[in-house]
């Protein structure tokens, strides 16, 4: 069997990448798709149907995970395994998590057509609930399955409206039955769309991360005193979004005096009581901090909750900051990077070596046996809104990357 040969059916690849948009697909383009919502639900069952169809064992472990097995020759050595996740953002893009399942879905559907005999088994995973959205921190099934957070900890994380994720799990029918636990793998490979300027600046196909930044989360609450607004001069008001407001305007100046290449973003603000007529009593934010030097982020981190305290302190108002959650810098294998950089040029596709700025799963699959990353370029540089988009093409050839990846790191006959 020619192995170079085999290429994913490009159009195959965008019908079901279509087909997995119109699954909580939104008027303006994009998909709704939160995690163990009713729209995750119809996602995963379509997933069930086609890995059913090409005859792989079906495994749902007891966090929602999915996985579907392709048997290789040797059913005692280790695995290769590839995927991403399902849910997406409230107002999300449709490539995000999807282009890894989907692309990990077309390599198997090649390797079945093709009759390919690997040596190791191949495994597909689609992780649960790896946005964040609906149930912090983000990555929780990886997270679980690697060991890395505790599963009883992860199953009672409500969302905003207290619906803990275990009674979604149930509730949508994808608490399975075996226990949520981490195997050794060969490799683990994730197609990815950048989520990012670069790849589309630098006129490259491929991206080839270097791994991921360090990502923490801090949750941020301050306290002041409501009042009428009419009656209460403005002088002595201890006005809780005022001063929020300041805080805000703090952590969008910090990157620019930390140095480093760090990023700092308030992403959700809640205001009480939120009415018009009612100075803000209590306000609720978080702050994200990214950067590959973590020590820089802790360092930066410190600094800001300093000038919280004193710009508290002068609105008459109470703080109080807490860390919600950290991911360490992640640093992928350079051997599995090496075989993504050699497959991409052998297809003819420029390659680009980055960091990414983004969180995954591979976060925590790197943390048990060797990982990597293949990214292909984001029109526009924009994720995580309906405007989210990548090129069918780059969508192929980022799968064809990921389909030699597979063969050479499985073992195929012939070899
Ligand atoms: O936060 C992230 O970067 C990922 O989308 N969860
Ligand atoms: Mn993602
Ligand atoms: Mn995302």
């Amino acid at each position: 069997m020619d192995r170079d040969g085999l290429r994913v059916n490009a159009r195959r690849l965008q019908r079901s990448l279509e087909s997995l948009a119109r699954i909580g697909a939104t008027a303006d383009g994009g998909v709704d798709r939160l995690a163990l919502t009713d729209a995750d639900r119809q996602a995963r069952d379509a997933l069930v149907a086609w890995l059913d169809r090409l005859g792989l064992r079906i495994t749902i472990d007891d966090m929602g995970n999915i996985f579907g097995l392709r048997a290789g020759r040797d059913e005692g050595v280790r695995p290769v395994m590839m995927g991403s996740h399902l849910d997406s953002q409230s107002r999300g893009g449709r490539f995000d998590g999807a282009l890894g399942v989907m692309g990990a879905l077309e390599v198997m559907r090649v390797l079945e057509e093709s009759r390919v005999v690997t040596e190791r088994p191949v495994i597909l995973a689609a992780w649960t609930a790896e946005e964040g959205s609906r149930f912090t921190p983000s990555k929780l099934g990886s997270a679980v399955w690697a060991g890395d957070l505790d599963k009883e900890w992860v199953w009672g994380r409500p969302d905003r409206h207290g619906a803990t994720l275990l009674e979604e799990l149930e509730r949508i029918g994808y608490k399975g039955v075996s226990p949520c636990a981490r195997w050794p793998f060969q490799a683990y490979y994730e197609l990815h769309i950048e989520q990012g300027p670069l790849l589309e600046a630098a006129g490259r196909a491929i991206g080839v991360p270097a791994g991921i930044v360090s990502l923490h989360v801090y949750d941020v609450h301050v306290s002041g005193e409501a009042n009428q607004v009419g009656p209460t001069p403005m002088e002595g008001r201890r006005d809780a979004l005022v001063a929020a407001a300041e805080m805000v305007l703090a952590v969008r100046a910090l990157p620019s005096t930390a140095g480093g290449d760090m990023v700092a973003t308030v992403g959700m603000l809640e205001v009480a009581p939120n009415c018009y007529n009612v100075i803000p009593e209590d306000v609720h934010f978080t702050v994200d901090l990214r950067g590959w030097d973590e020590a820089l982020v802790e360092r930066s981190w410190e600094r800001l909750a300093g000038e919280f305290r004193g710009v508290a302190a002068r609105h008459g108002c109470r703080l109080h900051a807490e860390e919600s959650s950290r991911t360490g810098r992640t640093e992928f294998d350079p051997g599995l990077m090496r075989r993504i950089t050699d497959h991409a040029e052998a297809l003819g596709l420029s390659t680009m070596s980055l960091v990414s700025g983004a969180g995954h799963d591979t976060a925590h699959l790197a943390g048990v046996g060797p990982t990597a990353m293949i990214f292909v370029p984001s029109i526009g540089g924009r994720s995580h809104t309906p405007a989210e988009e990548t090129g069918w093409a780059d969508c192929a050839a980022g799968a064809d990357v990921l389909l030699r990846c597979i063969l050479e790191a499985s073992g195929t006959s012939g070899d």
